[in-house]
């Protein structure tokens, strides 16, 4: 029988190193969030706010040329790439798009989807259409060098297998299988971001090519606010990454959020929605990855993970370092 994962201590931070008492905060998943994390602290260090940080933030990594978040990232089925992301504020301000098309920086379409529609979320053409109105360029219909590697090698099979996803098994070619950079570390399709500013209003971001070698219109957890994201400023914030329909199912970053609410720590809450999905999905639960990371209004942090191989990129006034999330396999 699983049991109830209690008392756990704050992931990676002993008792000489917790987050400091005050300033900004900001946290990001994988080992990506340690560069992602320089332009959020560059808002949040002058005084800015948590919602540009976290925009600052992601936006960087769906620059970056080696990353597999944005348009460098492995396509659908079809073989066109397709990304999906939100962002939340403070006062339940929220944004997304999804299904969204040859645009660099999903990350700002969602932003304007909060701030000049009355929708929350825009999808397909129509976040398109948006987003070229609001000044994006189109970007060139084709795959980057590595992508049309992966997607050439992942034609010969087309086959369509269950993901086992971020896994330290770097061999593992799964539709959410990590990629190889140039510099040899390893990236992953997401980066999602929480952070708080210097007046203690938290912000969260997330920005995805999704699964690789997806059903052509399949929508992850990561543009869903609820599922693949939550702030609530009177609470905490989380952000979701993995196997993304198993985090809808349990409506994850939301029902991390709301256990912070009824009294567990961030880390406590984390490790305890990873384990509803373990009870979800039984026997198969090895085969799958979802972490999630939380910060709490408090200042405190968490993450949990199923599976070894999760880090997160934390980052305040003294540090940025990588911590490796505790999970539930060992
Ligand atoms: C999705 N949750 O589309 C995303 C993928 C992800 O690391 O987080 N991969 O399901």
């Amino acid at each position: 029988m699983l049991t109830a994962a209690a008392a756990m201590p704050a992931a990676g931070f002993s008792q000489q190193k917790r987050p400091l008492k005050n300033g900004p905060i900001v946290l990001s998943t994988w080992d990506a969030g340690l560069e992602a994390n320089i332009p959020a602290w560059a808002v949040l260090e002058k005084g800015g706010q948590a919602l540009d940080a976290v925009e600052q933030g992601v936006r960087h990594t769906e620059d970056s040329i080696n990353c597999c978040v944005g348009l460098g990232a492995n396509p659908d089925r079809d073989g066109r790439v397709t990304l999906d992301a939100c962002i939340m504020d403070h006062n339940h301000n929220c944004g997304s798009v999804a299904f969204l098309e040859r645009i660099k920086h999903p990350i700002s379409v969602a932003r304007r989807v909060m701030e000049k529609t009355p929708h929350v979320m825009l999808v397909g053409e129509g976040a398109q259409q948006f987003a070229l109105a609001e000044g994006f360029s189109l970007e060139p219909d084709k795959l980057s060098a590595a992508a049309q590697s992966a997607y050439a090698d992942w034609l010969q099979q087309s086959q369509y297998k269950s993901p086992t996803i971020n896994r330290e098994n770097r061999n593992d070619h799964g539709p959410f299988a990590p990629t190889r950079l140039q510099n040899g570390e390893w990236n992953h399709d997401t980066i999602g971001m929480l952070a708080m500013d210097s007046q203690g209003n938290l912000s969260a971001s997330c920005t995805t090519s999704g699964a690789g070698f997806k059903m052509r219109g399949r929508v992850g957890d990561s543009p869903i606010i609820g599922a693949g994201l939550f702030v609530d400023n009177q609470v905490g914030a989380c952000v979701a990454t993995g196997q993304g329909e198993d985090v809808i199912r349990v409506a994850g970053a939301s029902t991390v959020v709301e256990l912070i609410r009824h009294g567990r720590t961030p880390q406590q809450a984390c490790a305890a929605v990873i384990q509803r999905i373990i009870q979800i999905k039984k026997e198969r639960a090895k085969d799958i990855q979802v972490a999630f990371i939380a910060l709490s209004n408090q200042r405190e942090i968490g993450s949990y993970a199923i599976h070894p191989g999760f880090s997160f990129a934390y980052k305040d006034a003294q540090r940025n370092e990588l911590i490796k999330a505790q999970s539930w396999f060992k």
